[in-house]
């Protein structure tokens, strides 16, 4: 191959070659030539960090040639604009996707290496929260495996969500140290920076044409650098860029504004810029009020839009044509300042008048909402936009002027409604409301789910939705299926290929249809079951390795994994426990089939009910772990440190999985997906992707209970009383009174308070109202648990009928719908 910018030759074998040899060559270079070490002296990190640069030369070819094409081809670009990528581990994805997992695997026996150890040596970058940053990084990789030219925009965190560690079983937060050993996928980039301004005034002045312009007089500028990493997609040459931006001190500005020889001034301006990337926030619902935290969503905006305005200016040309270029996903409202800052560069920077400023801008963005709970929409104080960002809040004012200005023409001065609308909040404190910026700014909105893009159109964004009914779009969220099948379930992938009689399930997952037909079949089952059990074995053997807990793979597997939030109930899930263990000890004759409860998640550091209920299922698990009457029947694990490679080994081994949110509350769920794509059978609320999940796959596979989201209203409307459902249930009672009791606290009575009177007095999420109901439904789980046969083929249709849920499917819909992305193939 050869490159039209160098004309030089990339055909090293030993760079890009896939055979055995190749890759055995190559790594035995990589680790003399980079890690510059002999094998007999090599540590594990040495013998993975050659590994992965073996892989990554074999990346480098086609995300060049990828980059060469679309530039020339001037194809047209999807940018997501993300604060999180979840990304989990890169080498075992970009092995799969160059189809050289085997080969790599036979090279390092060869060579006396064992794949697996050097798998599990890599940190995984876990530059998100949850369901938010997972999607994106399933999305980059549904966008490269679908050929879709994109760049994922975000923030390289030097430390990313947090590791959790269990002490006492409280949850105890660990900083995430994954950049100490190196990371050997990213490119940094030190030419390509741009600055980032903060603080300081505005001033007008009359340009060389006489014209009225706005300089911005920062008092602080940091500095952007991009850090970038290649996607690949599986089975294609494509591969896009992921540009997550680092700061820092731009030394020039510093060492100027300061007094001559104030060393330390100058280092402490440099700490201060370079605290911007350095950590992610941990929350994952309630958004932070925090100044830091505007900063670092200023700063990955500013960066990419310079970026893209750059890239447009170098390629294609002038700026009328930008938006023909480039579309931008702003990935729930966290990026939602570059509507103004890209009108910031287009007026202040380009001199174009406002109008065909605001028609490109426009023309650009489109937003996806991931929550409904009104503690997360983003709101800033406006004092504190004045002081960080002046220019963008002259911008944004004046984009409310225009805004509220047709809402009035529109409504004949209805001022409430023009009051609902303006991107401020009025009040004490005057806001700046994010979602609003968002969706003005925007020429499409779209929710995650069907309900939850339908709540979208009558809650929240309500007057949006009169005002432009056209631009609300659903796209159902999706999750990769090499990721959560190919990656994490090697047994069952080896399985449903054999069934299809080739791969093409992995690019489609709906091929998966062809399972129905053995859904009756016995042979098929005992392929089936022997599957799930591996995969159950493996989890057993890995956990009692990593924290002594044993498990009984022959049990059923009862898996609660997502982020700790009351919304989610995890304490429903408890409740049920509690319940079986009381029941369990007292009544010799109820016996149902042994299951095993496994719990993962983390909590926000700062969300006290959440831990607790971490601090309860650990509390529940101590005690019913170390009862003896009880062992055999039930047994409760918290799994520490749930993250992307810790999810690997769930997903696969679960044969229930619980998607219990209160209904209305969960935007869509992608774990649910997770699951029921690896054979789980959902216990579920009609919440989020639930719906879509249980229509899809047959309301006869598909464990159901609890209040509609419209019971839950009225509910709510009557007055919600959950101490008369404490009162009306004595089996309810007891459990709480049991939780109450000091049996899971060596006797503090006090413990759990906040937690049972919160229950009693308010229950937010009407966790008692769903009580019942759901514990009637266990009841029917356990029934049909002792059908192996029926829950087989429950299991199998689940996974015949998931293909919906690919990331793949969702990345189309985006691509037509909202997007008008085209595939652009790429030839190695
Ligand atoms: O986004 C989740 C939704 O709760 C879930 O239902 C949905 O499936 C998923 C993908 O659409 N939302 C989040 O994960 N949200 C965050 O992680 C978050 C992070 C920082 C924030 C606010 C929310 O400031």
């Amino acid at each position: 191959m050869v490159t039209a910018e160098t004309s030089q030759p990339v055909t090293d074998p030993t760079r890009i070659g896939l055979t055995k040899e190749a890759l055995k060559q190559a790594f035995v270079d990589n680790l003399f030539y980079i890690q510059g070490r002999f094998r007999d002296v090599a540590t594990a990190n040495d013998i993975y960090m050659a590994a992965a640069f073996t892989v990554r030369d074999r990346l480098l070819a086609r995300w060049l040639k990828s980059a060469q094409h679309f530039k020339e081809s001037g194809a047209r670009t999807l940018c997501y604009l993300s604060a999180e990528y979840l990304l989990g581990p890169h080498l075992i994805n970009n092995l799969i996707n160059l189809g050289i997992l085997e080969t790599a695997r036979e090279a390092g026996e060869e060579l006396g290496l064992d794949l697996g150890e050097i798998l599990a040596t890599e940190e995984e970058p876990g530059l998100g929260n949850g369901g938010l940053g997972r999607l994106a990084a399933c999305f980059m990789d549904s966008l490269a495996t679908g050929q879709i030219p994109a760049i994922g925009y975000g923030i390289r965190y030097e430390f990313g969500i947090f590791d959790q560690a269990i002490e006492n079983g409280w949850q105890v937060e660990k900083s995430d140290t994954w950049l100490k050993n190196g990371n050997p996928w990213e490119i940094p980039r030190p030419k390509i920076t741009f600055p980032v301004r903060y603080f300081g005034h505005t001033e007008p002045y009359q340009d060389e044409q006489g014209r009225l312009r706005i300089r911005w007089i920062p008092g602080l500028v940091v500095e952007g650098v991009a850090h970038d990493t290649p996607i690949l997609g599986y089975g294609v040459a494509n591969a896009n860029l992921l540009r997550l931006w680092k700061a820092q001190a731009t030394e020039s500005f510093d060492f100027q504004a300061f007094s001559t020889g104030d060393y330390y001034r100058a280092v402490q301006a440099k700490i201060e810029a370079e605290t911007i990337s350095k950590v992610l926030y941990p929350n994952d619902e309630p958004a932070v009020g925090k100044e830091l935290r505007l900063k670092q969503q200023y700063f990955f905006v500013s960066c990419s839009i310079q970026d893209m305005v750059r890239l447009h200016l170098a390629t294609v040309g002038p700026l009328d044509t930008f938006a023909d270029k480039f579309v931008a996903q702003l990935n729930d409202t966290h990026p939602a300042l570059a509507v103004a800052e890209l009108m910031r560069i287009l007026l202040d920077e380009h001199g174009l008048a406002w109008e065909p400023a605001w028609d490109i801008t426009h023309r650009t963005f489109a937003f996806t909402n991931h929550t409904l709970l009104p503690e997360a929409l983003e709101t800033w104080p406006i004092e504190l936009f004045e002081r960080l960002l002046p220019r963008l809040l002259e911008i944004i004012y004046e984009i409310n002027r225009r805004f509220l200005d047709e809402v009035r023409v529109r409504y004949l001065a209805d001022e409430a409604r023009i009051a609902r609308l303006s991107l401020i909040a009025e009040g004490e404190t005057r806001r700046v409301r994010m979602a609003h910026l968002a969706a003005v700014g925007s020429f499409a909105i779209n929710g995650v789910a069907a309900l939850h893009t339908d709540l979208l159109k009558t809650t929240v964004m309500r007057d949006f939705h009169e005002l432009w009914p056209d631009r609300f779009h659903n796209v159902t969220n999706g999750v990769s299926p090499r990721r959560f099948i190919v990656v994490s379930n090697r047994r069952l992938a080896r399985l449903l290929t054999s069934v299809c009689g080739n791969e093409d399930w992995m690019r489609d997952l709906t091929a998966l249809r062809r399972l129905e037909s053995l859904a009756e079949d016995q042979g098929f089952h005992e392929d089936w079951r022997r599957v799930k059990l591996a995969a159950k074995d493996q989890l057993a053997r890995w956990l009692a390795a990593k924290t002594g807990v044993r498990i009984d793979p022959q049990t059923l597997f009862d898996v609660q994994a997502k982020r700790i939030h009351e919304y989610k109930r995890q304490h429903l899930n408890l409740l049920h426990i509690v319940g079986l263990y009381q029941r369990i000890k007292q009544d010799a004759q109820f016996r149902p089939p042994p299951r095993t409860f496994l719990f993962g998640g983390k909590a926000a550091p700062s969300y006290a009910m959440a831990k607790l209920i971490i601090k309860l299922i650990n509390a529940v698990a101590e005690v019913v772990n170390g009862d003896p009457q009880v062992n055999g029947h039930i047994r409760v694990v918290f799994v520490p440190d749930f993250n992307v490679t810790t999810g690997q080994l769930l997903y696969p081994a679960a044969d229930l999985s619980e998607q219990i949110s209160l209904a209305g509350k969960e935007a869509s769920g992608t774990g649910n997906m997770k699951f029921a794509m690896n054979g789980a059978l959902t216990i579920g609320t009609l919440d989020g992707a639930n719906i879509e999940i249980r229509d899809a796959v047959g309301p006869e596979n598909f464990f159901l209970f609890g209040l509609t989201e419209a019971e839950v209203r009225q509910r709510q409307a009557d007055g919600y009383r959950p101490s008369d459902i404490y009162h009306g249930d004595p089996e309810l009672a007891t459990i709480i009174d049991l939780i109450d009791s000091g049996l899971f606290a060596h006797g503090d009575k006090t413990l759990f308070r906040p937690l049972t009177e919160n229950l009693l007095r308010h229950d937010p999420f009407m966790v008692l109202a769903d009580f019942r109901a759901y514990v009637s439904c266990q009841t029917l789980i356990d029934e049909v648990f002792q059908d192996s046969a029926r829950w087989t083929r429950m299991s199998i249709l689940n996974v015949a009928r998931i293909g919906h849920f690919s990331s793949d499917r969702a990345i189309r819909e985006y691509g037509e719908r909202i997007w008008k992305v085209e595939p652009v193939p790429i030839q190695v």
